[in-house]
């Protein structure tokens, strides 16, 4: 009999889902239309989940699946996995670490150069026929070179470091913050956040949010100044969102580039009608390249973990 698994958040890989169904007995609880009463008939059955970064899985859920041993995660933040309580089960949470560096990476370059250069902004003008009714220069404001800019990393792991590699090919100075320096990464460390936003004309974030909930505040929105822009391509509770968009409207920054929010899929409305920001629906690893290899990557998480094996990707066991 195939094992069961409990899939939390869709697939978008036919290849992937393909495999998936072949192998496994495969239950997809965002279509089932009673949850309780499928908990009840098949939660002693599963074996596996399979679920998003953002998704991740609820402890009182985990609960429920007595035969549990592994969370593959489709992604690569397990700030939605409590990792102690599924350690304490002997539950494998595993990560698709490494695959989606590259496309986050570019996202978050994405992100800046259309908010300092209102790439969306300008395409909106056209788009919506006011260049002939307002064909003088002046129409647009001049926007904000990228080239250049002092760029300030927060969280200086894979992503980080791909940042760091596109942001120096821009000619931009770095720096960065993490719990700690990094010796064989040749930037300035600043140790505190207010201090790295106030040396930095943008602040990206690809920080882990596990510990790191609000860091971004008042302050340190302060620190960036009315030249600074911040971008997000990690988690949006990293960011107090309150803070933000009194930032934002008070001309406190000059923009924000966001891929991510506290409450996905709703966004702050009084960051729908700014010009100043770039909006993504959580978008920095959907392409089909990397959507592929994550996708792999679940599959080999949960053949290992159901041979019995500790997958190389746990970050739990
Ligand atoms: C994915 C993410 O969009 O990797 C993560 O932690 O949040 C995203 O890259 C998500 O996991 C897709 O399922």
């Amino acid at each position: 009999m195939k094992p069961h698994v409990l899939q939390l958040s869709p697939i978008l890989i036919p290849s992937v889902n393909e495999r998936l169904n072949a192998l496994y007995q495969v239950h997809r609880f965002y279509e089932q239309a009673d949850p309780e009463a499928f908990l009840a008939e098949q939660g002693a059955h599963i074996r596996g989940v399979v679920s998003g970064g953002h998704t991740g899985i609820r402890n009182e859920l985990m609960a429920r699946l007595p035969a549990l041993q592994v969370v593959a995660i489709n992604g690569v933040g397990t700030d939605a996995v409590d990792l102690a309580y599924a350690r304490s089960r002997g539950i494998h949470v595993t990560a698709t670490l490494g695959a989606l560096t590259e496309d986050v990476a570019d996202l978050a370059i994405g992100l800046l150069i259309a908010t300092c250069r209102g790439i969306c902004a300008g395409d909106r003008f056209v788009r919506e026929g006011q260049w002939p009714l307002h064909p003088q220069p002046s129409a647009i404001p001049l926007a904000r070179r990228f080239s250049g800019m002092r760029v300030g990393i927060v969280g200086m792991g894979r992503v980080g470091r791909a940042v760091a590699t596109r942001a120096a090919a821009f000619g931009c100075p770095l720096a960065y913050t993490d719990l700690r320096a990094m010796p064989d990464v040749p930037h300035d460390f600043v140790a505190d956040l207010r201090e790295l936003a106030r040396r930095s004309d943008a602040l990206i974030l690809c920080a882990a949010a596990d510990q790191a909930q609000g860091i971004v505040n008042a302050e340190v929105l302060q620190a960036l100044g009315p030249g600074g822009y911040l971008i997000n391509i990690a988690r949006g509770k990293l960011v107090n969102e309150h803070d933000l968009v009194a930032a934002l409207q008070a001309g406190r920054i000059a923009g924000a580039g966001l891929d991510v929010f506290v409450d996905e899929p709703h966004v702050p409305p009084a960051l729908l009608a700014m010009p100043n920001t770039t909006l993504q629906a959580h978008r920095a690893s959907a392409t089909w390249e990397t959507r592929t290899a994550m996708g792999e990557m679940v599959l080999a998480s949960l053949a290992q973990a159901l041979a019995g094996q500790r997958p190389d990707n746990s970050l739990s066991t």
